[in-house]
């Protein structure tokens, strides 16, 4: 026989146990599950977009984010092939930044059967159904056509031979920057587009595309009006191999306003960089955990962008983090 006092001990003991384990509170703290969310990059095309790499890997990464990162290599097929593969893994949300803007529809149906949020990134799309996505994060481009084609209209008397370096067909940067410029000069009538080229966002391509409309159109040609700056830095070695002064016999304006073009704005080779800013990681994973949270996000969210030219590059270059 246990003595009486023994005996209480272990009663209270026994309670003190099945009360830890029963009121809710009292477990023991279990460690949060990492989110998980799939990205579907559209590739490597450009400096903009390694700096968008970098914002989504190191935000995700500094918040324990577990990534799963998949480099479509500039093809909408592969960029589909990973949506399907996150929805297979279960991830809690996905991330796509789509390289064209239509064909997305039977994909993002998918992934609403699995209940899993799209979050678009940089690119929209077009769909019959705008409740296939959760939300679109990214910079406007229909903005920055047009703070182009007005500073353009503005520093060259409304007068000049345009050139245009597009970027990939079907994407929705390409699309919009061509529309919005091309309504912007409109009010110009001296301000005409020549010709027209992807060169699909890539360094390599935009020199080619400049050295072929060099040759076709010789000294003609005023202005380049490139959508992306790396198109803009290829044209200037085109430009500068036939002989002529990027910036000064040919005006060229361009987007993005990576670090190297600003230089080059500083460097008087380029005009003009209307800003586009790839560094948003951390409202991804901000809007992200909202909405797993079951809160309500903006439909659209734009980054605000910048204008850099001869008055303002120079104060930003040294500064300038991508
Ligand atoms: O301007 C270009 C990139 O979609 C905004 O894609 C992005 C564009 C950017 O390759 O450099």
């Amino acid at each position: 026989m246990f003595p009486r006092e023994f005996t209480r001990f272990l009663l209270f003991a026994g309670l003190g146990v099945l009360v830890l384990f029963t009121v809710p509170g009292c477990e023991r703290p279990r460690p949060k599950k990492p989110l998980t969310i799939g990205f579907a990059q559209t590739g490597a095309e450009s400096a903009w977009r390694t700096a968008n790499t970098v914002s989504m890997k190191s935000e995700a990464e500094k918040r324990g984010i577990d990534l799963k990162f998949s480099d479509g290599q500039g093809k909408q097929e592969n960029q589909i092939r990973a949506v399907r593969s996150f929805i297979t893994q279960g991830v809690d949300a996905i991330v796509i930044a789509p390289v064209v803007e239509t064909g997305w529809d039977p994909v993002l149906r998918e992934a609403r059967r699995a209940r899993i949020p799209v979050i678009l990134t940089d690119r929209s799309i077009q769909t019959s159904d705008e409740s296939l996505f959760s939300c679109f994060i990214g910079s406007d481009f229909y903005e920055e056509g047009r703070m182009a084609a007005d500073w353009l209209a503005k520093h060259t008397g409304g007068k000049g031979r345009i050139v245009e370096l597009q970027g990939t067909v079907g994407s929705a940067p390409a699309n919009e920057r061509r529309k919005a410029f091309a309504e912007g000069i409109a009010k110009y009538p001296g301000l005409k587009i020549l010709d027209a080229q992807s060169g699909d966002f890539r360094r390599a391509n935009g020199k080619e595309v400049m050295e072929s409309l060099l040759k076709k159109h010789g000294r003609t040609i005023d202005i380049v009006y490139a959508h992306n700056d790396d198109m803009a830095l290829g044209a200037i070695q085109a430009i500068e191999e036939a002989g002529q002064k990027p910036g000064k016999d040919i005006v060229i304006v361009s987007i993005d306003a990576i670090k190297e073009a600003i230089q080059a704005v500083v460097d008087g080779k380029i005009n003009c960089t209307v800003e586009c800013n790839p560094l948003f990681g951390p409202k991804v994973y901000d809007t992200a955990a909202k909405l797993l949270a079951g809160e309500k996000v903006p439909k659209k969210l734009f980054n605000k962008d910048e204008l850099f030219d001869h008055t303002n590059a120079a104060t930003v270059v040294a500064s300038r983090q991508y």
